[in-house]
């Protein structure tokens, strides 16, 4: 870190979303039908009905979304690309209307000088791969292998940087065990299925984006968590432990060439796995999944903090922030910016990645503009103002943390919530698609154009 609290000089501040919460257009142009798109059209899913049907409508207003990219002096923009439109059938035959959409979205990011980071999958998988059992049957990992080189191939020249899987751990967990995502599966024999396929998925993808985009950089985004214990009670340490390990080390373990953590496979098989669900990994499947990466991206939000549910267990709150807006988000997900700078500190001295972003970190506030027009967000200014600060300790510590992405650019579908949490630093009326900066992106823009912590946002 320099002094007077400046950002090394090739620092990258960007902005990040994902295909399905703001594309819409969701069966325009040849695209098929994605999980989410059946999850989402299936009573009592989501929130209030919601769909991604439209969302933000990025799939015909990508060219005002740059813009605003570019008024906010974004250096990279990160996006997922939808498997669905681009092997509509995820195997196959290609769609190239799909492929037409993220090369004018990918030309007209380097026309505005903005690096497009793109992630193969936020989540949103074919409904025919689904329908042929998803991530629980190995042939998915082997389709999403596919996608990735019929989208490298074409987009390969121009995208220099690539992420296989957003937060797979989300896929597995949410979708295949607690059953509150696509595809809504509550079984936790599939679940582990889901999570090595995902895994080996990851793995197979890697080789052929290095061949299809040889000058880019390939890596994944794991929202490893930040775990800490209630109290230092047996009960609740070893509730953090657990929940460190499914939610963190069970993905970036096997991915740093570690295999699976043996606790973890000692906790599912105790809550109910079978003794050999293991025999799912084959021969070379662990060498695949820990194919050298050049970065890995960390998602973080808050601490997750550990009580164990045991009788007799009477923890002791301790540091728990007293709940207000400043210090919980509308999702009562605590700020803990703290829990950032452990969380990027341990990742980088105990698994020495090349290279870590900070690839999503936000907050969820609904507050819309007032009668000036503005939209006067300050709590969420307070949480990136916090996450900007605790990230210069990082730096300071020697980790090699190379840029920073806020979740997110646009308010949009967010997942079994629908529209009802705003994450957005731009504002988005879905009545109109009109987008309005709110206060956290004059913020952000001021943080950018200085490249340090700022205490004001830029009028
Ligand atoms: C995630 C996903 C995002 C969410 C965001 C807020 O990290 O869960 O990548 O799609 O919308 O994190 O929950």
């Amino acid at each position: 870190m320099s002094e007077n609290n400046h950002f090394p000089k090739d620092f990258i501040w960007g902005a990040a979303t994902a295909a399905y919460q703001i594309e819409g257009a969701w069966n325009e142009d040849g695209k098929g039908e994605s999980n989410w798109d059946r999850f989402s059209h299936t009573p009592g899913k989501i929130l209030e009905g919601h769909t991604g049907d439209v969302a933000c409508d990025h799939y015909h207003r990508y060219p005002e979304d740059i813009e605003l990219m570019k008024h906010l002096g974004l250096a990279a923009y990160r996006f997922s690309t939808s498997w669905a439109r681009i092997l509509p059938e995820g195997r196959g035959k290609v769609n190239q209307k799909g492929l037409d959409f993220y090369s004018r979205l990918v030309d007209g990011l380097l026309e505005a000088d903005i690096m497009p980071f793109a992630t193969l999958y936020h989540w949103d998988l074919p409904q025919a791969l689904e329908d042929e059992g998803g991530w629980t049957v190995r042939s998915t990992a082997e389709a999403f292998a596919e996608y990735a080189e019929a989208i490298s191939k074409h987009l390969g020249d121009r995208i220099k940087s690539w992420a296989t899987l957003n937060e797979p751990a989300c896929s597995a967990w949410l979708g295949h065990l607690l059953g509150i995502d696509a595809p809504g599966i509550k079984d936790i024999n599939k679940a582990l299925l889901a999570s090595h396929h995902l895994l080996l998925a990851h793995g197979l993808a890697v080789p052929l984006l290095r061949k299809n985009a040889p000058k880019a950089e390939v890596g994944i985004v794991l929202n490893t968590s930040w775990a800490e214990a209630a109290s230092n009670s047996r009960a609740d340490l070893d509730d953090a432990r657990k929940g460190d390990g499914l939610w963190g080390r069970w993905f970036i373990d096997p991915v740093f060439g570690r295999g699976y953590p043996q606790d973890v496979v000692r906790d599912v098989i105790a809550q109910g796995a079978k003794p050999d669900f293991m025999d799912c990994v084959k021969p070379g499947d662990l060498a695949t999944i820990s194919a050298p990466l050049d970065f890995i991206g960390i998602n973080y939000y808050t601490r997750n903090l550990h009580r164990a549910a045991e009788e007799g267990n009477e923890p002791q709150e301790r540091f728990r922030a007293e709940k207000s807006p400043e210090n919980f988000s509308e999702l009562e997900w605590e700020k803990y910016a703290d829990g950032l700078h452990f969380l990027l500190t341990r990742v980088a001295f105990e698994y020495q990645p090349r290279k870590i972003y900070v690839t999503e970190n936000g907050a969820s506030y609904s507050i819309g503009p007032d009668e000036d027009g503005r939209v006067h967000d300050k709590y969420r200014v307070s949480y990136y103002r916090d996450h900007v600060a605790a990230m210069q300790r990082t730096l300071a510590a020697g980790v090699p943390l190379a840029g920073y992405f806020a979740w997110s650019l646009l308010d949009n579908f967010e997942w079994r919530s629908g529209y009802t949490q705003r994450f957005g630093i731009v504002w988005v009326d879905f009545e109109t698609q009109e987008r309005t900066l709110k206060d956290s992106a004059l913020y952000y823009r001021n943080v950018i154009k200085k490249n340090a912590l700022v205490e004001e946002i830029e009028q």
